[in-house]
């Protein structure tokens, strides 16, 4: 009786964790994507502004630990967002939602505070697509909009740095395109195309091979043999040439697919 009482309180509460059953949909592209809670107030006091190179390359190890820990096929990282790309065939956690956004966002949260010595936190999210040139698509659009975000940030620090307040710098962005931020940039002796390519297209990293110094044991002789390796690329190009670039890595990527799974 006592027993029976207890298998129907948990399978009664068990019903309750509404959302446990949850999984990403069979045969879909997953990516997951994160980014940092309330970055524009943390990065205040200890970062420049628009653009810190330690907060990037914090942002890039983040990413790794990422890309390692889920075996992301792909992963991209720009401001305080980070996209990693899961094949279809992808099965870590049992393919459950609840297991990777919370677990992806707990890693980049950690990752991210023990690289900066400060307790941050990061938001995780899901996008799905059907189809590999949705895969590409989803990494033009997050590049677009990391260069639009990028002017925007150049156009309002160097008005703030020249004297100006937050409302005043406000009201003179405001509804403003992107050739007049460019031109106020230009009078201000910055040339926005001449500024890192990082901050404008953001940091890849990807699954290449290369060749590593080993051991065989049984020869007892130093060997070069291919390995799996991380490469980052800091130098991205844009648009189609970008497509052309994601292209070329996914195939790579699937050719060779990781041998894990979480
Ligand atoms: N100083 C500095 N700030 C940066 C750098 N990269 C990103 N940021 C900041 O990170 C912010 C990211 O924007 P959002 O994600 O829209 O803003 P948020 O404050 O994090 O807001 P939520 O994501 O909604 O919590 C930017 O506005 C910048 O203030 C950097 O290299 N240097
Ligand atoms: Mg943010």
């Amino acid at each position: 009786m006592k027993k029976n009482k207890k298998t129907d309180l948990d399978s009664n509460m068990r019903q309750k964790e509404y959302f446990h059953g949850l999984t990403l949909v069979p045969g879909m592209w997953v990516v997951v994507r994160l980014d940092g809670r309330s970055f524009s107030k943390f990065t205040q006091k200890n970062f420049q502004k628009p653009f810190d190179a330690a907060f990037k390359n914090s942002m890039v190890k983040t990413a790794e630990a990422l890309m390692e820990d889920l075996h992301g096929f792909y992963g991209w990282t720009s401001s305080d967002e980070i996209s990693i790309l899961l094949p279809p065939t992808w099965a870590g956690y049992g393919r459950s939602l609840e297991k990777t956004l919370s677990l992806s966002a707990s890693l980049a949260g950690s990752t991210f505070s023990l690289q900066v010595g400060e307790a941050v936190q990061f938001d995780s999210r899901i996008w799905l697509g059907a189809s590999l040139e949705d895969v590409l698509d989803y990494f033009l659009w997050r590049q677009e909009d990391s260069a639009r975000c990028a002017l925007q940030g150049w156009a309002y620090w160097t008005l703030r740095q020249s004297g100006k307040s937050a409302q005043e710098v406000t009201r003179m962005l405001n509804g403003t395109d992107a050739a007049f931020k460019n031109e106020m940039l230009f009078t201000h002796g910055i040339n926005f195309n001449s500024t890192p390519l990082w901050q404008r297209r953001g940091v890849a990293l990807y699954r290449g091979q290369a060749k590593k110094q080993g051991f065989n044991p049984l020869t007892h002789e130093e060997v070069l043999v291919q390995r799996q390796v991380l490469m980052q690329e800091d130098q991205l190009p844009m648009k189609e040439d970008y497509r052309a670039f994601l292209l070329q890595r996914l195939s790579q990527a699937v050719s060779h697919p990781t041998s894990r799974n979480p």
